[in-house]
């Protein structure tokens, strides 16, 4: 017989195994599985999501989630693994999920930037970008992806220094991974009714826009909905999520994937900042790997109902 060892959602795992995890899944659950590949790396990598609902032969709404657009950020592709295998758990009995994966297909990415995820597990932990090399003349790599979408790019909360951390890079959508996640979901953005894109830390819900000069047309929408996630998140393990823009929150930026995933018409564009506030960071232990999920996941479910509902 074939041994089957249980794959531990409670530790980081590095990427030969979360790729391996996501072949598993696709075997364990042919019916509602299924591996897409939509983009290389700068370093030739492929980057895979996993499409997840029942296959009916109609045409479907979608759900966006992406995981580790930053590579230090280890406890987002965790929370993306946890997510998926939560969601399969709770299909097999409960009616709502049922009815959400027979109305959508959820489309998780739980790796993107898979080069920087790469590095920080091997070179430098707290590497932050992709490793696409910087211009002529420079001696850093690495270009911040979630300052490189198309959306404001380059005016606000940004560096042209290639050697900066926030480094938007040469123009809008310079970056290969920056370009999947854009090809992707914007050749079926009407079908999408959430994007919701996972980091760490600081325990955030984010809403568009991330530049104080533009506000969401249902702004509103997005703060009931971010707020009511973020009550639902507290209710798990009395943790506090605030809800805001990035500028009322924290400090502004320019060329976030929520941002250009509002701009381009997606209704429900949310940026989670998992925990913790601080005195962790992004070494996150990995007691709290299950704990953060929890919270996390009943705050996305949240948001996904209402999406699924309206
Ligand atoms: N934070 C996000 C970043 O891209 C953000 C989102 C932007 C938070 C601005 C607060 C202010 O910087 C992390 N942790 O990556
Ligand atoms: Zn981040």
């Amino acid at each position: 017989a074939v041994e089957r060892v249980e794959y531990d959602y409670y530790k980081y795992h590095p990427m030969p195994e979360i790729s391996k995890w996501m072949s598993q899944m696709q075997t364990d659950y042919p019916d509602v599985v299924r591996i897409v590949e939509y983009g290389k790396t700068y370093e030739r990598r492929t980057i895979s999501l996993l499409k997840i609902g029942q296959e009916t032969g109609e045409k479907k709404k979608a759900i966006w989630m992406d995981c580790g657009i930053h590579a230090r950020e280890w406890i987002a592709p965790a929370f993306c693994q946890y997510f998926v295998r939560e969601i399969l758990k709770t299909y097999k009995t409960d009616p709502k999920m049922q009815q959400m994966m027979k109305n959508m297909d959820f489309y998780v990415t739980p790796v993107l930037n898979i080069d920087g995820y790469i590095y920080s597990w091997d070179t430098e932990r707290l590497w932050r970008k992709n490793r696409s090399p910087g211009p002529a003349g420079c001696n850093c790599s690495g270009t911040d992806l979630n300052r490189n979408f198309d959306a404001n790019w380059g005016t606000i909360g940004v560096s042209n220094y290639c050697c900066s951390n926030i480094y938007c890079g040469t123009e809008p959508v310079s970056e290969p991974e920056a370009q999947a996640v854009t090809y992707f979901v914007g050749s079926r953005k009407e079908d999408f009714l959430c994007f919701l894109t996972i980091h760490s830390y600081g325990q955030l819900l984010l809403v568009p826009y991330g530049h104080p000069n533009f506000t969401a047309p249902n702004y509103n929408e997005l703060m009931d909905v971010g707020l009511a996630a973020a009550d639902a998140i507290r209710k798990v393990h009395g943790k506090n999520y605030t809800v805001g823009t990035s500028p009322d929150v924290l400090y502004a930026n320019s060329g976030s994937s929520r941002d250009w995933a509002r701009m381009s018409g997606i209704p429900l564009a949310y940026t989670f900042e998992l925990r913790d506030n601080g005195t962790f960071g992004f070494k996150l232990p990995e007691d709290q790997i299950q704990p953060t999920c929890e919270e996390a996941y009943s705050g996305a479910l949240h948001i996904i109902t209402y999406a699924h509902d309206k």
